[in-house]
């Protein structure tokens, strides 16, 4: 052999054995099988489940036979031995179930799982998960839509540094850890540096002492139901970086000595808990701390800032608590990397000047100071403000002046400078502020100008209860975005333009309530599908209710009270199936009020009940004639059977948004600030209603408040009135009434309010817990009424009857004294179309004894 010979020999022996040794390297057949079969069994969605991934695409797209499944998408294979090791698919857009017996359990060297991200719904976490436990260093399910319980064998994996289990629910099904597998992990992942379980139900308490290895860096057990107290080892490991217990039922204080040295503690979250106690220094002092977040707590006392030294921080929260103390501005100034500052609803006290404060944190883009205690001033000097500034909240601050600073946030997207004494025009410059603007509120103030402004991006703007005259402004028009309007509560005047109608496509909720708004209301209604609330009370409004209202199918509250509306009533509203509210209070409005059943209905699928949904109903004061709407009576089902709910208190909201009212409750004019959903009101009262009560009104017996008072009603109360058991306002005064009161109305008991004055009632006065707690005032100006609370007392006269009790008692008279008593009846009597039989006279005294000897009826006499 030449040496050339020998050359291509050995080069072609390195090729072999090169070439031999990329064999080695290739995927097993059995592995790339299971990891086909793992493919099979699932489908690419066109989706991707979950929120946080930033590049998300079909990940098995390129898993076939014809190549080596170590360089599909996803896998990582061991180079000298060409076993699977690695398989990350999140974000990987795949969707399926994961069965007990997957075929990922045939890839016995698997090191690294990430499934994170795909849409897995109703699988459960496979009991034979353990069979990993030679291998699995990190598992990450986290946004997998698992449910049902965690198996207790994820406690052999005790190789995993990394597991995360977060965000998994399917429905309202939460995934499941029993509180002794959770304690379990820490026993046996010995190596373990991140655990993450958010949303994952645990619901125990942390126990008084856990051997946690020693390298964990994060712990993220944010809403996992936890409760009792913060044991001191949580905060004593020495290689934590994040901790996250936020959103759990945690109580008592942080512990205050923590031996440990927490250099590398960069993020610690602990809201949403009922932690309480003052905050120990050492917060105060960590040094690679970032972000601290202590938000929706019981905290109070003093705030150590004397000692602050965070160099580091970027994000405190330290909002709704009850913390206090003088707090220097000159202790945040250093705090330069600073983006997010939260200081909201606290009992601090001191004056920070804002523009200092912004010149000093460059970096701040969220500053919120609403309700802390803190006076804020501004000597608009002109002073460095970062642009990316997008979120300010300065409620309640004592502010005098609108802040010129304000002009250089060109990303403002939040302003809140509701509750404070801002004086005058709102300057110029404020006017080109929030292009990108979403929510601005500036109510509550003493603003009596607005700027021409460009706030063409806002979707919610709030400026009610500040003395702004003049017109509607125009560039309103232009926000094709919003969503909101409330200018209630100011001077506006003029007529409402048409260009509202622009609106059509966003608006939920427009409250132009007193003002002195005047003309027409625009007929512009017709494509606003989004309207859930109209609120134009107390204006000078004339005309009639716009027709094109009709149209509006998500319209919930009509509120038109205090205006000087006319003609008849909207009938057509009947339709709207989700009219909660109808107030036309004060208004001209005449004629009947009868149902409009034979107009068609506008909307394709509505009830075949008039007004299904309506909880108030206000029309008083107005001309309204005839007989009282029974038709209406009999369908209002919402005022029917309402199943109590005693778990939480429900309101009445528009589009996300509480709804408050001023109504007549209990005889006042109150402003309810949040409209229960359970306050059901009639108030027909001030109008010209004639005739009888009708009998059916009784069926709404989730009634709450009733007033038909100053109509002229005649007949008898109907006994019906006794089933309106919810009832708490029952107001019938100033009509013609007649006959007794029924005992049935001594039997509801959470009546609070009566007024049956200045009627024609007649003889006794029912008594019960609750009729005994009625005033004189409550039953004045009926002459013929006796008994409690009335000085006039009942005279009782036992009556033959044919029927077999022998007896019953006919009360007959009142009187001042007894000396005028006979006297008083016998004329009484006379008066009387009944014929009495005999009678005697009994002592007032006496009444119950008879009454309970005799058990006999009581029969009143009427006039
Ligand atoms: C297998 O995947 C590769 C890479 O995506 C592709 O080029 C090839 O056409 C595929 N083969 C088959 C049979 O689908
Ligand atoms: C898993 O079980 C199902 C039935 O439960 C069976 O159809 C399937 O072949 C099994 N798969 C494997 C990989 O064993
Ligand atoms: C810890 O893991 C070992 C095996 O890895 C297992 O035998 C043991 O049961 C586990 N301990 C607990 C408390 O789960
Ligand atoms: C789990 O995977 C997701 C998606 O890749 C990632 O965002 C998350 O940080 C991972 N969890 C852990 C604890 O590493
Ligand atoms: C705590 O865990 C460490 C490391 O696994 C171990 O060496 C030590 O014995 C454990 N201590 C207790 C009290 O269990
Ligand atoms: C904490 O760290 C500081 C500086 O890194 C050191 O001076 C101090 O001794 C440490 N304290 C403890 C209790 O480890
Ligand atoms: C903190 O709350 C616990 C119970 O949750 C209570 O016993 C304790 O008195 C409270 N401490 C303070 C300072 O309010
Ligand atoms: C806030 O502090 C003031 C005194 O600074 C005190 O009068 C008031 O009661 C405190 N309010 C609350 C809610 O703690
Ligand atoms: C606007 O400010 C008022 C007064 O502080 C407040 O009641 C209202 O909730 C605020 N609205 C929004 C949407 O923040
Ligand atoms: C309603 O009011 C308008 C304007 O005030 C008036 O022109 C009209 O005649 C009134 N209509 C009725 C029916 O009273
Ligand atoms: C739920 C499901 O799709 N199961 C299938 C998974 O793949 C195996 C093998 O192809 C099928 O037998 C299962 O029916």
């Amino acid at each position: 052999m030449n040496d050339i010979s020998i050359f291509f020999l050995l080069f072609l022996f390195t090729f072999a054995s090169s070439s031999s040794s990329n064999n080695i390297h290739k995927c097993h057949k059995k592995q790339s099988e299971a990891l086909l079969l793992f493919k099979h069994n699932l489908s690419s969605t066109s989706y991707t489940f979950g929120y946080g991934c930033t590049d998300s695409y079909p990940i098995t797209m390129n898993w076939n036979t014809s190549t080596d499944c170590c360089i599909w998408n996803g896998i990582t294979c061991d180079r000298s031995t060409g076993d699977v090791i690695g398989i990350d698919l999140s974000c990987g857009m795949l969707s399926g179930t994961i069965l007990p017996n997957t075929s990922l359990f045939n890839l016995p060297h698997l090191q690294t799982l990430n499934l994170a991200f795909n849409d897995f719904t109703a699988s459960q976490i496979p009991s034979e998960i353990g069979r990993f436990s030679n291998s699995l260093t990190h598992l990450n399910l986290s946004f997998c839509g698992l449910s049902g319980q965690v198996p207790p064998d994820i406690t052999l994996l005790h190789k995993l540094v990394s597991l995360d289990l977060s965000f998994n629910y399917f429905d309202d099904d939460d995934l499941k850890l029993e509180p002794h597998v959770f304690i379990n992990m820490f026993g046996n992942y010995t190596n373990l540096e991140e655990l993450s379980l958010e949303g994952v139900d645990i619901f125990s308490v942390l126990p008084t002492s856990l051997n946690i290895s020693s390298s964990l860096k994060l712990l993220n057990l944010d809403e996992t139901g936890l409760q009792g107290k913060l044991p001191h080892y949580i905060f004593n490991l020495q290689s934590l970086e994040t901790l996250d217990l936020s959103g759990n039922h945690f109580i008592g204080d942080i512990p205050s000595k923590i031996p440990a040295n927490l250099t590398h503690l960069t993020s610690l979250r602990l809201s949403y808990n009922k932690l309480n106690g003052t905050l120990p220094s050492w917060l105060f002092t960590s040094p690679s701390l970032e972000h601290l977040s202590l938000q929706d707590n019981m905290f109070s006392g003093n705030v150590p800032f004397e000692s602050f030294a965070l160099p580091s921080i970027k994000r405190l929260d330290l909002n709704n608590n009850q913390l206090c103390g003088q707090i220097d501005m000159q202790t945040f100034r250093q705090l330069t990397n600073l983006i997010h500052l939260e200081l909201s609803s606290n009992n601090f006290s001191g004056e920070w000047e804002l523009d200092t404060l912004l010149s000093s944190l460059t970096n701040l883009e969220y500053l919120d100071l609403s309700y802390s205690g803190f006076s804020v001033t501004t000597k608009n000097t002109n002073h460095y403000v970062n642009p990316g500034f997008w979120h300010l909240r300065l409620a309640s601050c004592k502010l005098k002046v609108f802040p010129e600073s304000f002009r250089a946030m060109k990303q403002l997207q939040f302003l809140d400078l509701s509750g404070n004494q801002i004086h005058g025009q709102i300057p110029h410059s404020a006017g080109e502020i929030g292009r990108n603007g979403y929510i601005f509120n500036l109510s509550h103030n003493f603003i009596t100008g607005l700027p021409p402004f460009q706030w063409y991006g806002l979707g919610e703007l709030y400026m009610q209860s500040n003395l702004i005259e003049g017109p509607f402004p125009p560039s309103i028009c232009n926000m094709s975005r919003l969503e909101f309007l409330d200018m209630s509560h100011n001077s506006f005047d003029g007529v409402i333009p048409q260009c509202v109608g622009n609106l059509s496509n966003s608006l939920t909720m427009m409250d132009l309530g007193n003002n002195s708004f005047q003309g027409t209301i625009p007929n512009v209604f017709e494509g606003f599908i989004q309207l859930e609330g109209l609120i134009l009370n107390g204006n000078r409004l004339e005309g009639g209710v716009p027709s094109s209202l009709s149209k509006c199918e998500s319209l919930k509250v009509l509120d038109l009270g205090n205006n000087h509306l006319n003609g008849t009533f909207p009938g057509w509203l009947e339709y709207h199936p989700n009219l909660q509210v109808l107030v036309l209070k004060s208004n001209n409005f005449h004629g009947n009020i009868q149902p409009s059943f034979a107009v068609k209905s506008p909307f394709p699928f509505s009830f075949p009940v008039p007004f299904p949904s309506l909880l108030v109903l206000d029309l008083s004061h107005n001309g309204f004639v005839g007989q009282l709407p029974a038709k209406y009576f009999q369908n209002f089902n919402s005022m029917k059977n309402v199943v109590k709910d005693n778990t939480e208190p429900q309101y009445l909201y528009m589009g996300g948004k509480y709804y408050s009212f001023i109504v007549a409750v209990k005889g006042v004019d109150q402003d309810i600030r949040r409209l229960f959903v359970s306050l059901t009101i009639i108030d027909l009262s001030n109008n010209y209603f004639e005739r009888g009560i009708p009998e059916i009104i009784g069926s709404l017996n989730s009634l709450k408040v009733l007033n038909l008072s100053h109509n002229s009603l005649y007949g008898r109360i109907p006994d019906s009135l006794g089933k309106l058991s919810e009832i708490e306002s029952l107001d019938l005064s100033w009509n013609q009434l007649t006959g007794n009161i029924p005992q049935s109305l001594a039997g509801i008991k959470g009546l609070e309010v009566l007024d049956l004055s200045q009627n024609h009632l007649v003889g006794r006065i029912p008594e019960g817990t609750q009729f005994n707690t009625f005033p004189v005032s409550s039953f004045a100006g009926n002459l013929g009424l006796c008994g409690f609370p009335l000085p006039k007392k009942c005279i009782y006269i036992p009556q033959k009857h044919e029927d077999k009790s022998g007896f019953t008692w006919e009360v007959v008279m009142l009187g001042y004294g007894c000396g005028t008593l006979l006297g008083l009846v016998m004329g009484y009597l006379m008066l009387s179309t009944r014929k009495v039989k005999w009678f005697n006279l009994i002592a007032d005294a006496g009444e119950h004894m008879i009454l309970e000897r005799n058990k006999r009826r009581y029969v009143f006499i009427g006039k």
